[in-house]
């Protein structure tokens, strides 16, 4: 969708064009660049919305990528749906770029193309230098409704935080509709100075999207050590890395229902609270997502085993935080945690957790400030972040800028719409999405890190040593890891190597384990499998078939590997 800039909306873009380029010093704390200059896109947004009705809709139809408006962004990414649509293309069109003009063809300012913001007209968009029909995609394409009610908006801005999309082959796609020139392009974008000042990253982590940073650790990395290095970590950004100015840097706490105290604190008082290290793993919901999307296309990043690491988190309990400011315990309240990594709407990232939760000191939630010892980076959530272990990563918000108790889950788009799980059946929309259940606890789960799904053993050896993690969300204890080298004939107890020694119920760290597994005799290739028990008796499912969903989270299948025997 971040390609699409539906016509009426020039008029819009030229405004917030010209606040973009408009630097806005010191207006917000934490006065970061992002900050700036989309609160007065915000601004302008809020005096231009009065006038068009589809403004407003667009933006909610948006609110972060996955909805409404997304989905002609969706229907690029997406490869069985680009195989199609490059089968549809005009076969005329030879493969240009959209930042460059191309001879030939006409060229259009905006008045033209907002000429064509119907069906009936022609629905025609501009991104970049190129002038694009979309008639006929919108047309054919289911949700291509959606699209219309896009209609109202410059999405430039969106098309430059959503930096992963930005793929030369969605371009090239784009390419396929291109009937003209667009005059009025503009020639830099100021926007992207979100990006100018993004971490160093260590050069072994895999990148999965640069822009923004998603990058997870190579196996034989990610095995080596039961706690993973911080530089080594799996990154897991939904916008720009934000800038945090740290002499006027306060996280605040406050209820919605005004009971309780607003108060704020500095780094230096959270400190103040008694110091609680967690060992404890992170992962995100869509690690192993890449196994699931080979049984079928899925929508997200191409996540291998490595989305998920071990480390040492040390910070105050948020307990004691939310205790000081007067929280009283209600079983019905949420904790909604605000980050300071702003979406394209002004809007940051946010998630929340139970006030239950928070406030049983067993569950072991803390607001992080170092990890591993050290501050924690600037990837992982400087200053300070919400941890909370045994959940899923989306919960544990980074950049914490404020928490709010409330009877509301947290708003943001990642809480209300994504990070939930549906049948195989559903392609979850709005509706879906508000019905379903958010991920807060993750279940029980295992992968091989060695060997490599490839890798080849002598036949001469009597057995292939394999080595993985396991791990189970909620605290549960990994009692056993199963293998099998002959699909599943016959089991073999996994050894386990490393594994916290906490009480029953706070297993928040991973369990490393290793298995040797016979050589078959006679053959090329053996196939070993592998899921974990945890200590409720639950295990994994066979294979991904029937957990496969759409946003392709959740995928704790078995994990299985073939290797070849020379
Ligand atoms: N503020 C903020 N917090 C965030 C995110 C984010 O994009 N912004 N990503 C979440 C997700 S989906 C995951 S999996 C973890 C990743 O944490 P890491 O990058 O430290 O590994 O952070 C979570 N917290
Ligand atoms: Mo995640």
């Amino acid at each position: 969708m971040s390609l699409v800039k539906i016509i009426r909306t020039q008029r819009n873009s030229y405004g917030i064009r010209n606040v973009l380029n408009r630097s806005c010093p010191a207006l917000v704390t934490p006065s970061i660049s992002l900050v700036s200059s989309i609160r007065s896109f915000h601004r302008q947004r809020g005096s231009q919305q009065s006038g068009d009705g589809n403004f407003s809709m667009f933006w909610k139809s948006f609110a972060g990528v996955g909805i409404g408006g997304a989905t002609l962004f969706y229907a690029l990414e997406n490869s069985h749906e680009r195989n199609a649509l490059m089968k549809e293309a005009p076969k005329n069109s030879k493969i240009t770029s959209p930042d460059r003009f191309v001879d030939n063809l006409p060229t259009y300012g905006y008045e033209d193309i907002a000429k064509h913001s119907t069906s009936e007209n022609g629905i025609w968009v501009t991104y970049k230098k190129g002038v694009y029909d979309i008639t006929e995609f919108v047309a054919t394409h289911p949700g291509g409704q959606q699209i219309m009610e896009a209609a109202g908006t410059s999405v430039d801005p969106f098309w430059d935080l959503y930096q992963q999309h930005n793929s030369p082959e969605v371009e090239k796609i784009l390419e396929t509709f291109r009937i003209g020139n667009y005059k009025d392009a503009r020639e830099s974008d100021n926007i992207s100075d979100l990006w100018a000042n993004q971490p160093k990253r260590d050069p072994r982590l895999i990148m999965r999207s640069e822009r923004p940073c998603n990058a997870e650790t190579p196996n034989d990395l990610l095995g080596s050590s039961y706690i993973t290095q911080s530089n080594l970590f799996y990154v897991r950004h939904h916008l720009p890395v934000p800038e945090i100015d740290m002499e006027n840097y306060k996280l605040k706490i406050s209820s919605e229902d005004g009971t309780g105290k607003t108060l704020e604190f500095t780094l230096e008082d959270i400190k103040k609270f008694p110091k609680h290290d967690v060992t404890a793993a992170l992962m995100c919901a869509g690690n192993r997502r890449s196994q699931m999307s080979k049984h079928k296309a899925t929508k997200g990043l191409e996540w291998g085993p490595g989305a998920v690491g071990n480390a040492v988190w040390s910070g105050a309990r948020l307990k004691d935080v939310l205790e000081a400011a007067g929280v009283k315990p209600d079983d019905a309240k949420q904790v909604q945690f605000n980050g300071m990594d702003l979406d394209a709407t002004g809007k940051p990232y946010g998630a929340s957790i139970p006030l239950t939760t928070a406030l049983d000191e067993k569950k072991d939630v803390i607001l992080a400030y170092e990890m591993n010892n050290h501050p924690i980076s600037r990837d992982h959530g400087y200053p300070i972040r919400a941890f909370v272990p045994g959940s899923v990563g989306a919960r544990c918000v980074k950049w914490l800028n404020s928490i709010t108790i409330s009877s509301e889950e947290s708003l943001s788009h990642w809480q209300r719409l994504d990070y939930k799980g549906f049948n195989p059946s559903i392609d979850p929309n709005a509706k879906d999405y508000a019905k379903g259940t958010a991920i807060q606890y993750l279940p029980v789960t295992s992968a091989i890190l060695s060997p490599s799904n490839g890798d080849a053993v002598s036949k001469k050896e009597e057995y292939v040593t394999v080595k993985g993690y396991a791990w189970s969300g909620g605290g549960q204890k990994i009692i056993r890891i199963d293998l099998t080298g002959d699909e599943g004939k016959t089991w073999i107890d996994g050894t386990i190597e490393q594994q916290d020694k906490m009480p029953a119920g706070r297993h928040w760290a991973w369990t490393l384990w290793s298995a040797k597994i016979p050589i078959p005799k006679g053959k090329k290739e053996v196939e070993i499998w592998v899921k974990a028990v945890d200590s409720n008796y639950n295990t994994q499912p066979e294979n991904v078939d029937n957990i496969w969903n759409t946003r392709g989270v959740l995928n704790n299948s078995y994990d299985k590997i073939k290797i070849k025997i020379n």
